[in-house]
C-alpha cells in the first residue's frame, strides 16, 4: 500500500476501534484502489478517501414494545446513512440478534460502491436492529416494526432515504413498516420503502432479484472464460431470500443445487434440493431447514457447530455463500480448493474472509464479488422506485430483462476495470476500482461537501 492509503487505513483504525467488521470492509477497497491512485494524483489533494470512509451521518434509537406477554422490550435501532453522492441514501434494513454499529457500517460503506456499480442513481446506507424476528408472532413483529418506524420516519423520505429488506427483513416487515409510515405521515409515498408486496405498489420480480442477478454476474463471468452452468453441481449456504432465488436460476440455467443451510445446519441431497419443499419450509411456514427430512428421508443433515460450516466440506464445482458474513475463511477456501470447486458467487455481503479470496485468486477459483454479484436486488429496488415514481408497473419479463442488462453491465465494467490496471480475473479488485472511479468523479464535480 502507497503511504496515503496506509495513512487513511491507520486513521480508520484508530477512529473505529471496536468495529472489526467496518475495519474489514474498508480495507478490502483500500487494498484493491492503488492503481488508480497512482493515475489520479490529485484525489489524495482532494481527500477522497477520507471522505468515502466516513458515513455522512449516524442515526442510532431507542426502540420500545410490548410483548405477547405484556412485557416491555428495548431494543436498538440504527440507520447509518453513508454517502447521498449519487442519490437518495439506499440500503437495507437487517434484523438479527448479532446486529451491532459495525456491522451496520460495513454494509452501509459497501453499499455506497454496489450502488454505483448499479449505474443508476442511488447513495449508499444501511440500518435495522439487534431485534430477531425468529420464534415472534406476527403480532409482536408488527408492534415492533410499528415502534421501530415511529422514529426511522423523521430521517427517511422518497428522495431522501429509502430503506428495504435484508437479514429478517422480508415482505411481512416491509408491509408492517410501509403501514407506520404511511399512517404517520398521511400521505401514500410509494417509493420510501423497497421490496414491498405487488398488491401496493412493489415491483414484480424484487423477491427474485438478488438471486437472479447472482446467477446472471456468474454466467457472464464464467462465459468470459469459456465455461457455464450447464451440468455443474452447486453449493448454496443460507436458505433465505438470495439463497432461494439463485437456488432457482441455477436450475434453469442447468445446474443441479446440492446442498442448502440454515444457522442450524445443512441438507445434502445429491438428487438435487427440492425447492419447492424449501419454500415451503422457509417462506410459508418459517421453519427449520431439518425438516426437510420429514418428506425426504434419503438425504443427510449435518448439524452447523461454532465456527464450523460443513457446506464447505461438500464437493461441487461452485459455491454460492448466500447467508451471511464471514461465512468462508481460510480453512473453508482450502477445503473447496481441494474439493475441485472453480468458482465461488458472492451473494450475501462480505460472505469470504479477505484471505479466503486471496487463497482463491491463487489458485485459479473465480469469485464473483459481492458489491457487483449481489446488486440485482437493490438495482432492481431502483426499479421500484421509478415504477412509484411513474404510477405505473413493467411486467415480470420487463423487470427480468433490464435486471439481466444491468448485471451483464456491471461485469462488463469489472472486467474493462480489471484489464485496463492488468489485474487479470481479480474481478473484486475490479469492482472496488469501477465503483471508486465514479464515486471520485462524482466527488470531485461536488465540492467539499
Ligand atoms: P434472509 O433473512 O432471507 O436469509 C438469511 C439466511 O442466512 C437464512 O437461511 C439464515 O438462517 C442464514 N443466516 C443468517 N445469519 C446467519 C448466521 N449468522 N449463521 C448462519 N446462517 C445465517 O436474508 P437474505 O437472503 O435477504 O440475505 C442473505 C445475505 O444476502 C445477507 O448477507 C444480505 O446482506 C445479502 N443481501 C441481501 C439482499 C436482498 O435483497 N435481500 C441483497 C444483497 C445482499 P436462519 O434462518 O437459521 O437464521
Ligand atoms: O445488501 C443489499 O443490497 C440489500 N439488502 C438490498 C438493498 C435494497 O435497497 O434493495
Amino acid at each position: 500500500m502507497n503511504n496515503y492509503l496506509d495513512s487513511v487505513l491507520k486513521d480508520v483504525k484508530i477512529k473505529n476501534l471496536n468495529e472489526p467488521e467496518f475495519i474489514q470492509a474498508v480495507n478490502e477497497v483500500l487494498s484493491s484502489v492503488e492503481p488508480i491512485l497512482d493515475v489520479h494524483k490529485e484525489y489524495e489533494d482532494l481527500s477522497i478517501l477520507e471522505r468515502m470512509v466516513e458515513p455522512e451521518r449516524i442515526i442510532m434509537f431507542r426502540v420500545p414494545w410490548v410483548n405477547d406477554n405484556g412485557k416491555i422490550v428495548v431494543n436498538r435501532g440504527y440507520r447509518v446513512q453513508f454517502s447521498s453522492l449519487i442519490g437518495p441514501y439506499k440500503g437495507g434494513l437487517r434484523f438479527h440478534p448479532s446486529v451491532n454499529l459495525s456491522i451496520i457500517k460495513f454494509l452501509g460503506f459497501e453499499q455506497i460502491f454496489k450502488n454505483a456499480l448499479t449505474g443508476l442513481p442511488i447513495g449508499g446506507a444501511k440500518g435495522g436492529s439487534d431485534f430477531d424476528p425468529k420464534g415472534k408472532s406476527d403480532a409482536e413483529v408488527m408492534r415492533f416494526c410499528q415502534s421501530f418506524m415511529t422514529e426511522l420516519y423523521r430521517h427517511i423520505g422518497q428522495d431522501v432515504d429509502v430503506p428495504a429488506g435484508d437479514i429478517g427483513v422480508g415482505g411481512r416487515e416491509i408491509g408492517y413498516l410501509f403501514g407506520q409510515y404511511k399512517r404517520i405521515r398521511n400521505a401514500y409515498e410509494g417509493g420510501v420503502l423497497t421490496g414491498k408486496d405487488i398488491c401496493y405498489g412493489g415491483s414484480l420480480a424484487r423477491k427474485e432479484a438478488t438471486g437472479y442477478g447472482l446467477l446472471f454476474y456468474m454466467r457472464e463471468m464464467l462465459s468470459a472464460h469459456g465455461q457455464d452452468l450447464k451440468g455443474k453441481t452447486v453449493i448454496i449456504s443460507g436458505s433465505g431470500n438470495v439463497a432461494i432465488y439463485a437456488a432457482e436460476k441455477a436450475y434453469q440455467m442447468g445446474a443441479t443445487v446440492i446442498a442448502m443451510s440454515d444457522s442450524n445446519g445443512v441438507i445434502i441431497d445429491k438428487k438435487g434440493i427440492d425447492l419447492d419443499l424449501i419454500k415451503q419450509i422457509k417462506e410459508v411456514e418459517r421453519g427449520r431447514i431439518k425438516e426437510y427430512m420429514k418428506k425426504h428421508s434419503d438425504v443427510t443433515y449435518i448439524e452447523n457447530t461454532p465456527n464450523y460450516s460443513p457446506i464447505w466440506e461438500i464437493k461441487a464445482d461452485i459455491a454460492l455463500p448466500c447467508a451471511t458474513q464471514n461465512d468462508i475463511t481460510l480453512e473453508d477456501a482450502k477445503k473447496l480448493v481441494l474439493n475441485g470447486v472453480f468458482a465461488v458467487g458472492e451473494g450475501a455481503n462480505m460472505p469470504c474472509t479477505y484471505d479466503a479470496i486471496e487463497y482463491f485468486h491463487h489458485n485459479g477459483v473465480l469469485v464473483a464479488p459481492a458489491k457487483a454479484a449481489n446488486a440485482g436486488g437493490v438495482a432492481t429496488s431502483a426499479i421500484e422506485m421509478s415504477q412509484n415514481s411513474i404510477r405505473y408497473y413493467y411486467t415480470f419479463e420487463e423487470v427480468e430483462r433490464k435486471l439481466e442488462n444491468i448485471m451483464i453491465n456491471i461485469f462488463n465494467d469489472c472486467k474493462n476495470a480489471a484489464d485496463t490496471y492488468n489485474l487479470g480475473s481479480n474481478y473484486v479488485a475490479g469492482a472496488n476500482i469501477a465503483a471508486f472511479k465514479k464515486l471520485a468523479e462524482a466527488m470531485k464535480m461536488q465540492g467539499v461537501v
